[in-house]
């Protein structure tokens, strides 16, 4: 079954947005694996921004990752990659549908909130640096009811 990484960002925190934010994808109907309030230290900000090494705003992203703590999650699902995507919105957030997490509570490209894996290639590698094994839970709702 198809997995994204999810992380929400220290703005996101800070704005007590974490319950807001969980609840879009609880109530669309993905399954929570993993979870958990952690700081992220230089070398973890670098290698999953590392794609963006060379860009200008690179340091002041690394330095914002690090700078208080972020809720780091596992999400399962049928086209969870995507349809996360759709739900957090467009990277600038004053571009961003209303109705998605950005387009609804942010305004600032740096500020944007919220992080989910861009492919499902990506989504495997963003796992594997985020979490390690024991930290994630595969299970399947027992009462199917709940999602009819
Ligand atoms: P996204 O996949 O939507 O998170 O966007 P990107 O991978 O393109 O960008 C990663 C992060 O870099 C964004 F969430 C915020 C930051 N960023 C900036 O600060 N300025 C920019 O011009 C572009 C991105």
């Amino acid at each position: 079954m198809e997995r994204t990484f999810i992380m929400i960002k220290p703005d996101g925190v800070q704005r007590k947005l974490v319950s807001e934010i969980i609840s879009r994808f609880e109530l669309k109907g993905f399954t929570l694996l993993g979870l958990k309030l952690m700081s992220v230290n230089k070398e973890l900000a670098e290698e999953h921004y590392g794609i963006h090494k060379e860009r200008p705003f690179f340091k002041d992203l690394v330095q914002f990752i690090c700078s208080s703590p972020v809720v780091a999650m596992v999400w399962e699902g049928e086209g969870v990659v995507a349809s996360s995507r759709k739900i957090i919105g467009a990277t600038n957030p004053l571009e961003a549908d209303s109705g998605t997490i950005r387009g609804d509570f942010g305004i600032n490209v740096g500020r944007n909130l919220i992080h989910g894996s861009d492919a499902i290639e990506t989504a495997k590698g963003e796992i594997n640096l985020w979490f390690n094994e024991q930290e994630l839970i595969s299970w399947e709702p027992t009462l199917k009811s709940w999602l009819c």
